[in-house]
């Protein structure tokens, strides 16, 4: 060989070695995805998004769409890239993720599929609800700099393998009372993130109580006029115009959240109360009330006025509801007779059927008669869940000692109540939704809900050290098999969550039981 033909050779190789680099070796196994997926497969190497990414889906389907423009976004902002959709029945090629809408039989509701090699990935489902939760594992597979909204970096690496995953239970869902202080509706979006981020699907909201009613009635106006102008405090209060619900409603739905609305009757209605005398058997309207105490405030049942007000409230809240569930409250009565009660409760869930929705109620309802599709919330006596099953109705697993997102950690943390436990970290994950009462089994059980009372706190960042690092704990509850669900597991996942946590601001509660652990940067692994 000549000295030239040398000289092209080394540099053919140095071009070579330059431009297809080595696959970063990875262990998926070693991932801390919450929930706990299904099933999973390490293959050991890694894929690498790039500038020369592509987003491939496999029909032109306006959500699917949408989703190809979630996950450009997502990868977008932090890795500067300009990453675009592309519609091609093609099958995967390097440097495609690929979302595909499948009628393949081997996938669920709300589940996919994941196959991730160091060419191509490829997310597969059925719904497309499966691929947004598909995406979100993606998002917990890649260094946490993908929360981040300036430039980054990378490298952005996700491990190779396979992975199959689909929910236990279809009703997945947090409440959070814009009641006893008023949010944002900026701040309930980003509550709704921060669900989505965890495959949840149900955002449950407490729109009105004896401190403030939140949503606009066109034919009860001074509902929110008068009735929305305070809050526990004294605050001002405030209320969502039926557009800005709309907008709320909208925003969930495209992360496959579904709002479900409650309007608690007959108790806890005092901010109605207060806006129309006729509601009140005196004819007075009561004063705003902005203490906490409860059970002290009824409609009142024996005047026609009052079916009138319900039915109007349910025909205006169900056109806002694209969900089937719209939620009537009727806890905590304790002024209202269990002799005038239960026909209320009854006539109550015929004029939300007559709406075209089904009723779900705290655990007390079911003192009244069940209709066929009504769903008891349990969140005090297992006994009235029991009592609501015998009448032929589903239950939502909500134990205030278990599942309350109000509840204080210890006797020392900051925000909250405690009349039901002290719910540590470990405590709120450690219970399974068909063991935790007996007479309540798997058939009988929709899913699992945690409530959050804002009795004690005033806005988001409050409310997100209630919150975190409890909710992606409920999330594992509804999402993963009981066979794979363990504290010590779990635990250490939590705790790599941290730094994720940090860069999206996240207030969260440093509890000491959760072994925190600051994120191993990858880009160290890559320089030889
Ligand atoms: C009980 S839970 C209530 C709420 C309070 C909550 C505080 C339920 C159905 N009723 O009115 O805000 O306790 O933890």
């Amino acid at each position: 060989m000549n000295f030239k033909a040398l000289i092209i050779l080394a540099i053919s190789f140095l071009v070579f070695s330059c431009t297809t680099k080595e696959p970063v070796p990875m262990d998926l196994s070693e991932n801390h995805v919450i929930p706990r997926p299904v099933s999973l497969e390490a293959a050991g190497s890694s894929f690498e998004i790039t500038a020369k990414t592509k987003i491939i889906l496999n029909k032109n389907d306006s959500t699917l769409q949408w989703l190809g423009n979630y996950l450009t976004d997502m990868i977008n902002s932090p890795t500067g890239y300009k990453l675009k959709t592309m519609v091609t029945e093609d099958t995967p090629k390097k440097g495609y993720i690929h979302l595909v809408l499948s009628e393949s039989t081997d996938l669920v509701a709300e589940g996919y599929q994941l196959d991730i090699t160091p060419e191509s990935i490829t997310l597969k489902a059925k719904d497309h609800a499966g691929l947004f939760y598909g995406i979100q594992t993606l998002r917990q597979l890649l260094n946490s700099d993908i929360e981040l909204n300036e430039q980054q970096a990378g490298p952005w690496l996700i491990a190779s393998g396979t992975i199959e995953d689909y929910p236990e239970y279809g009703y997945r869902g947090a409440m959070l009372d814009v009641a006893r202080h008023f949010f944002e509706p900026e701040e309930v979006k980003l509550l709704i993130d921060y669900l989505a981020m965890f495959k949840m699907n149900r955002l449950h909201l407490h729109l009105s109580d004896d401190q403030g009613w939140r949503i606009e009635i066109k034919s009860w106006p001074r509902l929110t006029e008068h009735g929305g102008s305070t809050e526990v405090g004294g605050g001002p209060g405030g209320f969502y115009t039926q557009e800005t619900y709309a907008e709320i409603v909208k925003y969930a739905e495209e992360r496959f959240i579904t709002i479900v609305p409650e309007i608690d009757i007959p108790g806890h209605t005092n901010a109605a109360l207060a806006s129309y005398a006729e509601l009140n058997c005196n004819n007075k309207a009561t004063e705003l009330y902005t203490g906490t105490d409860v059970g002290f405030s009824t409609l009142c049942t024996d005047k026609e006025v009052t079916y009138k007000f319900i039915d109007d409230v349910f025909r205006e809240l169900a056109a806002l509801t694209p969900g089937e569930y719209i939620h009537i409250g009727g806890d905590e009565s304790h002024v209202t007779p269990l002799e005038d009660y239960i026909p209320f409760i009854n006539r109550a869930q015929k004029i939300v059927e007559s709406h075209g929705k089904k009723v779900i109620g705290w655990d007390e309802i079911a003192h009244a008669d069940m209709l066929p599709n009504t769903v008891v919330q349990w969140w005090a006596k297992a006994e009235n869940a029991r009592r609501g099953i015998e009448k032929g109705a589903k239950v939502l697993i909500s134990p205030a000692h278990k599942a309350y997102l109000d509840m204080q950690y210890d006797s020392t943390t900051q925000f909250g109540l405690h009349w039901a436990a002290y719910i540590e970290v470990d405590s709120g994950y450690i219970w399974d939704p068909t063991t935790i009462a007996s007479g309540i089994d798997r058939d009988d059980i929709i899913g699992i809900e945690a409530p959050l009372w804002s009795e004690t706190i005033a806005d988001i960042d409050e409310a997100e050290y209630l919150i975190f690092p409890r909710l992606p704990g409920y999330a594992e509850i509804a999402w993963t098999p009981s066979e794979l669900r363990e504290w010590d597991n779990y635990k250490n996942r939590l705790g790599k969550q941290q730094t994720r946590f940090n860069k999206m601001g996240i207030n969260y509660y440093e509890s000491e039981l959760v072994p925190w652990q600051p994120e191993k940067v990858e880009s160290t692994e890559l320089k030889n």
